[in-house]
């Protein structure tokens, strides 16, 4: 009895800390019809749960051995046609079911609604961050920005390893697999942070793997990829990328202390280490190449953010002692 009540208890612990067991609330309709499907298979699982361990319990009870001495045996019961006969054929409507309302939910899981205004950007996983391109050629870090109640259809790819794109209100997960372009689509149905996280383990740092879509006006969202998106690129580079090994300040964390590194004043010296990564025998890719596939623009922004803002050279005649 003391260990069921400490699995009672520490189950309900899980229970609240991630806001229950069910699927957090669906934004968008794709993400609504998981939610049918799951609510579903849960009513009938759940149904089934309750019978069995109940009649369970009832039997043991029941035809418990009532002090009977234990080399006697009990009672020699045969098979029973009918009950078995019931019990066949209910579980196979059962699953008959279950099986029709996922078909019937699956295309409006994964087929986006016909709407001629969609938007399509590209979401590409890296080591260790997702970046955005943005129809017209705008590019952020991080976080994803969207028009509320448009179609979104997201190309999701990759150029170095396997990630998993999920945004659990905005609907299911997609691998971005390298030499792939996979699909996937939501529409934001309310204005809001919608929090996703890389759901493949990719390396050391997959758990830093986060993302933000902001679903925001139509005239938010244009006035950030025509404006905000080019200006803020350095710093979400830096943020986004950088920081997660080197620090906010370049100072060391799991990779080194740069902010001293002649490496990070050239843009020549800088594009090597973001094109192929830093790999030593000693910590066989340390650093992964994050900025593989980068335009110029994008090199040009942390080029210029990390000698703004980065780079403190030791001052004359002081020591290294950084
Ligand atoms: C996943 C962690 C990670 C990320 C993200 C990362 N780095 Fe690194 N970086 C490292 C590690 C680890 C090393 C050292 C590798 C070694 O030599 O063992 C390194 C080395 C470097 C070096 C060489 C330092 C020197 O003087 O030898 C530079 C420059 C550098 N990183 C810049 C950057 C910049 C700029 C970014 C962002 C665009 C970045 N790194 C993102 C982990 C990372
Ligand atoms: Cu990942």
């Amino acid at each position: 009895m003391l260990c069921v009540l400490f699995a009672l208890a520490t189950a309900g612990v899980a229970a609240a800390a991630n806001g229950g067991f069910t699927p957090v609330k669906p934004e968008s309709p794709n993400a609504s019809h998981t939610q049918t499907a799951y609510y579903v298979i849960l009513g009938f699982t759940s149904a089934i749960f309750i019978l069995v361990e109940g009649l369970l319990v009832a039997f043991i009870w029941k035809y418990r051995a009532r002090g009977r001495a234990r080399a006697v045996e009990g009672a020699q019961v045969h098979g029973h046609t009918r009950l078995e006969l019931i019990w066949t054929v209910i579980p196979v409507v059962i699953l008959c079911v279950i099986g029709i309302v996922v078909f019937v939910e699956l295309p409006k899981i994964s087929d986006a609604p016909a709407a001629n205004d969609a938007i399509r950007i590209t979401v590409v996983g890296h080591q260790y961050y997702w970046e955005f391109k943005y129809p017209g050629g705008a590019r952020s870090i991080g976080t994803l920005h969207v028009p509320v109640g448009r179609v979104v259809d997201l190309d999701v790819v990759s150029p170095d390893v396997i990630h998993s794109w999920w945004v659990p209100a905005l609907g299911g997960k997609i691998q971005a697999i390298p030499g792939r372009v996979n699909h996937i689509w939501f529409k934001a149905e309310k204005a809001g942070s919608y929090e996703g996280q890389c759901a493949e383990l990719c390396g050391v740092f997959h758990a830093e793997m986060s993302a933000v879509v902001e679903a925001e006006s139509q005239q938010a969202y244009e006035s950030y990829i025509s404006t905000t998106a080019g200006q803020t690129i350095g710093r979400q580079e830096w943020t986004g990328v950088c920081a997660t090994c080197h620090g906010n300040l370049g100072k060391g964390g799991y990779g080194p202390d740069i902010s001293a590194s002649t490496l990070v004043t050239s843009r020549s010296s800088l594009l090597g280490v973001l094109r192929q990564g830093v790999d030593t025998p000693a910590r066989p890719g340390a650093m992964p190449p994050v900025g593989i596939d980068w335009n110029n623009a994008q090199i040009n922004a942390i080029v210029d953010y990390v000698k703004k803002h980065i780079y403190k050279p030791a001052p004359l005649g002081g020591t290294s002692g950084g």
